[in-house]
């Protein structure tokens, strides 16, 4: 039996951005999220920003696992309690909002979750954590987590924090990710561990202990888990978990 997966994805108003080509509120989700999770045995289905409790009836019983994927823009600070230090792009309303209930509710309803890079972000900010507004400029002694070149490029290790789901998952210590992003974690929300930092101590993966399969990770998986084993297992794991968790609601 294949589990499903519900996947929040990006938004476009049509009005600033012309950039994918739409002139009207446009959802997509880039394929590579898609072919991820489907490889690994699990059927991807894109959620729309319906208001949370008309999706509420899908928790019960025909969604098996959440992914909240990345983002172009930044989650706007005020969710947080900051006001925005800086000009980068905001996510736009629709989204920001639907993530964050959309955390609360898979939470709540113990689903499998695995949040990618932006994606992460917004979980740990959903449940109550929050973030650094740009690495470059607040810890100015970091390295670049964003250098120019593909995004598929590795750029710097991982150390994974022994004993942690995720160490379980991939089974080894350290390896080396890629690396496409100006925010990192600051305060980590109270029911969530780190499982993984950057040799300069940034955020790269969090955790529930408590929680089956709940993950989210800082670099880009969908891009190198056809040719590294680590990012293939975190994919597998979590198709694993949700197809668990469908056979226990079915
Ligand atoms: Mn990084």
């Amino acid at each position: 039996m294949k589990p499903v997966i519900g996947i929040s994805p990006d938004f476009h108003s049509g009005e600033q951005d012309g950039a994918i080509g739409s002139p009207s509120p446009t959802y997509y989700v880039p394929e590579r999220y898609m072919k991820a999770v489907e490889q690994a045995g699990a059927i991807p289905l894109i959620l729309p920003y319906a208001h949370i409790n008309t999706l509420r009836p899908l928790f019960a019983k025909q969604l098996h696992g959440v992914m909240m994927i990345g983002s172009g823009s930044d989650l706007n600070p005020h969710c947080y309690g900051e006001p925005p230090l800086y000009s980068y792009p905001i996510m736009s309303k629709a989204r920001s909002e639907f993530d964050i209930a959309l955390t609360k509710a898979a939470w709540k309803a113990n689903l499998p979750l695995l949040s990618i890079c932006g994606g992460m972000q917004t979980v740990n900010v959903a449940l109550g954590g929050s973030l650094i507004q740009d690495i470059a400029t607040q810890l100015p002694r970091a390295k670049n987590h964003k250098p120019d070149g593909p995004v598929a490029r590795t750029t710097h290790s991982i150390a994974i924090v022994p004993k942690s789901h995720l160490s379980k998952i991939v089974g080894r210590r350290r390896f080396r990710v890629n690396s496409c992003h100006h925010q990192a974690l600051k305060t980590v929300a109270p029911q969530l561990t780190v499982s993984a930092v950057a040799p300069d101590g940034i955020i790269e993966a969090i955790e529930a202990p408590m929680c089956t399969f709940f993950v989210g990770i800082q670099w880009h998986p969908e891009h190198l888990y056809e040719c590294s084993e680590p990012n293939q297992l975190i994919f597998s794991a979590f198709v694993r978990a949700s197809r668990r968790h469908a056979a226990t609601t079915h």
